[in-house]
């Protein structure tokens, strides 16, 4: 069957946005009010249903996940080494480099590419003092083993969780696990209030150290604590995530449909790697449909895929390739491990368009470009 390509292009994601009319009865408020941002009533008001949803009050907001991120190294007086995985957004690893902080690349696990614990043991050295694992794709890391060497070693346990807004485990959020989690609010992100970033935390004392970095270290009018940077969120965005909060449940259930109909379609043809299910005591989120593309057995390379859908105008992305290891301001760390799985990983995963307003034909219409690129890949005439 000759395809035809898209006429508007399909994204590997779209924003979910709340009625205009919802959203500009919002802002009627802020024009009203004048208060944009530090701390405004909204902000307030949508920290408070957060610590509602994750029924905790050691919550803080800020303008990006980075930053949050960098801020939480820094109130925790992270320092020397720490261990966490190459399989990642850029940012992870920047929050540590931007606190000084040497990063340790260790591998990943092959399930759900997530930190392998005893890769991580084997990592620790008398300057180890902590561990940042990341929920990749929104799957969660291996909670326990993770946490059990953390206390076993005396390190700090943190979470980059930017991708697991809504995941629970045995009905507990994602968030409640280990020392700290940061979480993204960024547009691409299932949740989301244009940018913004969150950190929910076991220790009550660090909300102020928190709230002090993200305003420049200001107590008072007068008094300036400690050097701090501008991290605030501000109205706009906290109106825009206290809309899309409300919504979070049927966009889940949204993507569920899209992920289990990716599911169905691909998950016979060769060379195409599913995820396998996730535990049935895990909540998913369905942030995103990563797949693995076996070039031996696909008949064409997972770049050839990406390439191919481009040509159809669809917009596909390997999240995370290349490895952060890899990039130049990264190549002179010394990585003791060679990172097998994870450069596996990063040669074949695609992810796919997955958003609430995906329609279900135009993704049986992207199963059926992968299996006719397939045909063509494996054609003789393609092969030599
Ligand atoms: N840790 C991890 C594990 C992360 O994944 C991230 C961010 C962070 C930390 C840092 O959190 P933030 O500081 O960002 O809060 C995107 C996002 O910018 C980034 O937030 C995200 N991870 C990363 C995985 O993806 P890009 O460069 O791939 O995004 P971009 O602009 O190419 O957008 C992807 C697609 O989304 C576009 O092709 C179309 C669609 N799109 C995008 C935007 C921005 C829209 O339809 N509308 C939009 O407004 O990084």
């Amino acid at each position: 069957m000759m395809m035809k390509p898209f006429e508007t292009p399909i994204y590997v994601t779209r924003p979910f946005l709340p009625p205009l009319e919802e959203f500009c009865r919002g802002l009627a408020q802020i024009w009203q009010s004048r208060w944009l941002t530090n701390d405004g009533p909204i902000i307030r008001r949508f920290a408070s249903e957060l610590c509602h949803y994750f029924e905790t009050d050691n919550l803080c907001l800020f303008n990006n996940g980075t930053l949050a991120l960098q801020i939480a190294l820094q109130g925790m007086q992270i320092s020397g080494e720490v261990i966490t995985t190459p399989f990642t957004f850029v940012a992870t690893t920047h929050a540590l480099y931007w606190n000084k902080i040497r990063p340790v690349f260790v591998d990943i696990e092959s399930d759900y590419y997530t930190l392998d614990p005893e890769k991580v043991e084997a990592a620790i050295t008398p300057w180890t003092t902590a561990i940042l694992a990341v929920h990749v794709y929104g799957h969660p890391c291996k909670l326990k083993a993770l946490a059990d060497i953390a206390r076993r070693h005396n390190l700090k346990l943190i979470y980059d969780a930017a991708h697991a807004f809504g995941v629970k485990v045995g009905g507990t959020p994602i968030g409640h696990f280990g020392d700290l989690s940061m979480f993204s609010f960024h547009a691409t992100k299932l949740f989301h209030s244009i940018e913004g970033g969150m950190l929910i935390f076991k220790e009550s004392g660090l909300k102020g150290v928190f709230d002090y970095l993200k305003n420049f270290g200001f107590k008072n009018e007068v008094e300036v604590v400690m050097p701090g940077t501008n991290a605030k969120m501000n109205e706009m965005q906290a109106l825009m995530g206290s809309q899309v909060l409300h919504y979070l449940e049927d966009l889940i259930q949204k993507r569920s449909r899209i992920a289990a109909l990716y599911r169905q379609r691909l998950q016979q043809v060769p060379g195409i790697h599913l995820v396998p299910t996730l535990s049935p005591d895990i909540r998913y989120n369905f942030g995103h449909m990563p797949i693995e593309i076996d070039e031996g057995a696909f008949g064409m390379s997972r770049d050839a895929v990406y390439d191919g859908l481009k040509q159809w105008n669809v917009h596909t992305r390997r999240y995370f390739y290349p490895l952060i290891c890899d990039y130049p301001c990264y190549r002179s760390l010394s990585v003791k491990d060679p990172l097998i799985v994870a450069r596996r990983a990063a040669d074949r995963i695609l992810t796919l368009p997955i958003y609430d307003s995906l329609d279900p034909s135009d993704v049986e219409i992207i199963c059926e470009m992968m299996i006719s690129l397939q045909r063509r890949g494996m054609s003789p005439s393609h092969r030599s």
